[in-house]
C-alpha cells in the first residue's frame, strides 16, 4: 500500500495566538508567533515585545536567550517558547518566561516605515510598504473591521433570500454607457474592465429573483479626490418585485445592524469626529430622512446656490446639503435626465425618476432605482442617452423572456468605511489603492 503523504512535523509550530494566552492557565508552556515590536535590556533580564495580529505580549529572558535577543533586529519574525506566568507589568495580564528564541526571518535594520506608528510617515510611503504598514494594529484593525463588516452584509443578505452571485468583470461592451471604460486588447478584439454588475445582475432576476455581489468597479475616472478611485469595492443587490422604496428600506437596515454591530463591540472610540457630536444610539434608532431632489433644489436655492430643475448637484452643492443634513439621509427623485437609461420614471411625473442616492452629509455612497423593465422604453431611453442598442442586444433580449420588475443599488463599500471609521481618505480604508498616479504595489 502506498503510505498517504503527510505533513511534516516540526518543533517550530505556533500553539496560541497571543490574544488567547489569557485564558491559560500560569504554567503553561506555549509557542508564539509573531515579530518583536521593541527589545528593552536591563542588564540580567530584558524583554521582547512580541506582536501578532491579535495582539501583544510581554516576554522575559534571561541568559543565553537574553544574549542571542540582542543581534535579532526588531521587526523580525520568530517563535517563541516559553512558560505562561504572572507579571509585575501594569500593561500586561501575564506574560511568557522565555525557554527559547527561533528566528524563522530576520528583518532588515533600515525599514521603510515604523510600525510601532512612534515615527509617523505620510500616507503615500505607507501605501508604497503596505505589508508591512499593515503590522500597526491602528492599521490593521481597519481591515479587521472591513472583513466583519463584510460578513455581516453576507449574512444580512442571506437572511433577506438574496443569492450571492459572481459576474464577469471582463466585458465586451459598456455596463453604464459609453465613458469611464478601461478598454485592452481581448484577443481580436476590444475588451473592457466592468464599470459596474448593472446589466448582468438585472438579467439575474429573471430567474434568482434576489441577488447580491461584493466586487470591484472599474472606472477610467480623472479624478483627482479624496473619495474617489479606479477600483473600489461596491455592494451590488437587485431583487423582483421590489420597489425603490424597498431597496432604500433594506439599505437603511442594512446601515444599521452594521451600527449596532460597531456600538456593541466598541469600535467607536472618541476618535471618529463623525461620531463624536452625534449619538449613535439616535442614528441607528432615527429613520433616515428621504429628501426629495425637488426639495434639495429649495434648500440650496436659499442659501444662494445657483441650480435649476435638471441640473446635477455639484461638489459645492452637496456640501451645502451635507451642513443641513450632516448624517445618513436619501435624495430622492431625480430628473429622469440625470439618470441611466435603466432606471424607472415616475409614472405620476415622467420628467421624474424612481430613483436614490443615500448620502452621508456631501459623501454619496448609495445610488439605485426602480428599473425599466420595458424593452420598448429601454430601447427608446438607449437611443435618448445616445446609445446603440445594437451594443445591448445580449442584455435587450433577456427582457423578452418574461422580466420581472425589479429595483436595485450599488453601495460604494470603500466611502462606507471611510464614514464608519471617520477617514477622510478613501485610500486609508483600501489595501493597495489605484488612483490616476497608484498602480502598484
Ligand atoms: P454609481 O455609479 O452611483 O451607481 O456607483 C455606486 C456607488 O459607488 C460609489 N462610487 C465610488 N467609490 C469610489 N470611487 C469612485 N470613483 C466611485 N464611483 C462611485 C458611490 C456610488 O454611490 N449601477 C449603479 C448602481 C445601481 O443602480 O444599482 C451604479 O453603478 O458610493
Amino acid at each position: 500500500m502506498t503510505p498517504s503523504a503527510q505533513k511534516e512535523t516540526n518543533s517550530n509550530t505556533r500553539t496560541h495566538f497571543t490574544s488567547q494566552l489569557q485564558e491559560l492557565p500560569i504554567g503553561s508552556e506555549v509557542k508564539v508567533a509573531g515579530w518583536i515590536e521593541d527589545f528593552r535590556d536591563i542588564g540580567k533580564l530584558g524583554f521582547i515585545l512580541l506582536r501578532d495580529v491579535t495582539g501583544l505580549v510581554q516576554t522575559v529572558l534571561v541568559g543565553e536567550n537574553l544574549q542571542k535577543a540582542k543581534s535579532i533586529p526588531r521587526q523580525s519574525n520568530i517563535l517563541i517558547t516559553g512558560v505562561v506566568q504572572g507579571t509585575k507589568s501594569k500593561n500586561f495580564p501575564i506574560e511568557i518566561k522565555v525557554t527559547e528564541i527561533f528566528v524563522f526571518s530576520h528583518a532588515s535594520l533600515s525599514l521603510p516605515v515604523d510600525p510601532t506608528g512612534r515615527v509617523e510617515s505620510n500616507l503615500d510611503t505607507r501605501l508604497d510598504s503596505r505589508a508591512l504598514d499593515l503590522r500597526n494594529p491602528k492599521i490593521s484593525n481597519i481591515f479587521i473591521l472591513r472583513s466583519n463588516i463584510l460578513r455581516i452584509i453576507r449574512d444580512f443578505f442571506s437572511e433577506n433570500k438574496f443569492i450571492e452571485v459572481n459576474t464577469p468583470k471582463i466585458i465586451g461592451s459598456a455596463s453604464e454607457g459609453g465613458s469611464n471604460l478601461f478598454s485592452f486588447n481581448y484577443f481580436k478584439r476590444k475588451g473592457f474592465l466592468a464599470q459596474s454588475p448593472q446589466l448582468y445582475k438585472e438579467q439575474l432576476v429573471l430567474s434568482l429573483d434576489r441577488v447580491f455581489e461584493i466586487a470591484p468597479y472599474f472606472r477610467a475616472e480623472n479624478s483627482h479626490t479624496l473619495r474617489h478611485l479606479n477600483e473600489f469595492l461596491s455592494v451590488d443587490l437587485e431583487a423582483a418585485y421590489l420597489d425603490y422604496y424597498d431597496i432604500m428600506n433594506l439599505m437603511e437596515e442594512l446601515i444599521k445592524k452594521i451600527l449596532v454591530y460597531m456600538r456593541d463591540s466598541n469600535y467607536f472610540d472618541n476618535e471618529n469626529p463623525l461620531f463624536k457630536e452625534n449619538s449613535l444610539n439616535d442614528l441607528i434608532s432615527i429613520p433616515f430622512p428621504k429628501i426629495s431632489y425637488d426639495k434639495c433644489l429649495d434648500e440650496l436655492t436659499s442659501v444662494g446656490e445657483k441650480v435649476t430643475f435638471g441640473d446635477d448637484l455639484s461638489d459645492s452643492s452637496l456640501r451645502k446639503l451635507g451642513e443641513k443634513f450632516d448624517k445618513f439621509y436619501f435624495i430622492v427623485d431625480w430628473p429622469l435626465n440625470l439618470k441611466p437609461f435603466y432606471i424607472h420614471e415616475k409614472e405620476s411625473n415622467p420628467a421624474l425618476s424612481k430613483s436614490f442616492d443615500l448620502q452621508f452629509g456631501h459623501l454619496e455612497l448609495v445610488s439605485g432605482g426602480t428599473r425599466q423593465h420595458d424593452v420598448s422604453k429601454l430601447k427608446s431611453r438607449l437611443a435618448e442617452q445616445g446609445l446603440s442598442a445594437e451594443n445591448f442586444k445580449d442584455h435587450l433580449r433577456v427582457f423578452e423572456w418574461g422580466m420581472p420588475p425589479h429595483s436595485g443599488s450599488g453601495l460604494g463599500f470603500d466611502r462606507l468605511m471611510m464614514v464608519l471609521l471617520g477617514l477622510n481618505n478613501i485610500r486609508e480604508a483600501v489595501l493597495y489603492p489605484r488612483d490616476t498616479s497608484r498602480i502598484s504595489p
